[in-house]
């Protein structure tokens, strides 16, 4: 699976489009034979890299290679910037040979790097960007023709040693309640790149007892950011007071944990308008999509939960309308009781 950044010019507009187009996209240019180099180094060192470019048309393809800069948000997504403009780049260290060639059809070639860490560099890890860019193509796209530009980066990591990996807890939020996830804030203090980090969590009653463990998907983290590790279980808990123990695993010498404390009330629901019954959960799952207390689910009672967001009884039960299960009600969870009620009706034939 390839990381594939697109750029694509309709009317003169120039958008990003990512995954939308990226399944048509494997017939349409180059491939690159690894997206990430990752050197260890020591001050005044060169230090050799290489990849190879794939020309996969039956037509030649223009290619032109540049650095960049890069780094990640608090969610993991890549920003790039110009080269050099990071306080941690190595791009002004990087060269790579050729930056401009024509690959024929099906060709393939190698590109040569190498990375001069300078004698005077600090321990840590240095990181920046090399693009692979292709030309541009016209290519149909739901009924229009759009010009099409591939470009593929293969981040560089260069470490100089010796280096330290640190790393902190900075926040720990309780989410959905059905089931249960959290966010995890870490935060890489050290100097050197984190390349997995690993999230755990523990749900604990009030007896002692573990009545859940979740991990999630390791992640990366550059030094001096901060990265947000959502952590999933498939637990649903009863009223009743939790700690919920979130422990970070980042290749370090010990590792870091934060505790909070969870206390899911038992729900105490009204009528949400005069006239109408209870709110119903009709199904048992934990969410009350019968708002009008009927009996059936249907578009009335999406009706009323866009009337009745900011009801005081919806906020102080808000994990039985929280239907897509995000820690909040609001708009979002109008939208997803349409599509739960969409589901609904799909899967039940009509028999009348
Ligand atoms: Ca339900
Ligand atoms: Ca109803
Ligand atoms: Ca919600």
């Amino acid at each position: 699976m390839w990381k594939l950044r697109v750029s694509v010019t309709i009317g003169g507009v120039r958008l990003f489009i990512l995954a939308l187009i990226s399944a048509s996209l494997t017939a349409l240019g180059f491939e690159v034979n690894l997206l990430e180099v990752d050197l260890s180094a020591r001050p005044g060192l060169t230090l050799p890299f290489s990849f190879i470019v794939h020309n996969e048309l039956a037509q030649p393809e223009q290619i032109i290679l540049y650095l960049g800069d890069w780094d990640r948000n608090e969610f993991g997504e890549n920003r790039f910037y110009e080269p050099g403009t990071l306080p941690h780049s190595s791009a002004t260290w990087i060269q790579v040979l050729p930056t401009s060639f024509v690959l024929g059809p099906g060709e393939v070639r190698e590109i040569q790097g190498t990375v001069q860490v300078p004698a005077q560099a600090e321990p840590g890890t240095y990181w920046a960007i090399v693009f692979v860019q292709g030309e541009p193509r016209l290519v149909p796209y739901q009924g229009v023709v759009v010009t099409v530009t591939r470009r593929i980066g293969i981040k560089i990591y260069v470490t100089v040693e010796p280096t330290e990996a640190r790393g902190e807890l900075r926040g720990l939020e309780v989410r959905g309640l059905n089931p249960l996830w959290v966010w995890v804030k870490f935060a890489n203090t050290g100097t050197k790149n984190l390349r997995e980090v690993q999230a755990l969590l523990r749900v604990i009653d009030v007896q002692g007892k573990t009545v859940a463990e979740a991990r999630a998907p390791s992640v990366p983290c550059l030094p001096g950011s901060e990265r947000w590790i959502r952590v999933d279980t498939d637990f649903r808990p009863e009223p009743g007071v939790y700690q919920v123990l979130a422990t970070v695993d980042y290749g370090g010498e010990a590792l870091v944990a934060m505790p909070v404390r969870l206390v899911v009330r038992p729900l105490s629901l009204f009528p949400l308008a005069e006239g109408l019954g209870l709110p119903q959960d009709l199904d048992g799952d934990g969410f009350y999509e019968d708002l009008n207390g009927d009996g059936v689910f249907d578009e009335a009672d999406i009706e009323l939960l866009g009337q009745v967001l900011a009801h005081p009884v919806v906020r102080a039960n808000f994990r039985a309308f929280d239907f897509n299960n995000d820690g909040v009600v609001d708009e979002r969870d109008v939208a997803a009781l349409r599509e739960l009620l969409a589901a609904k009706r799909a899967k039940v034939p009509k028999t009348e």
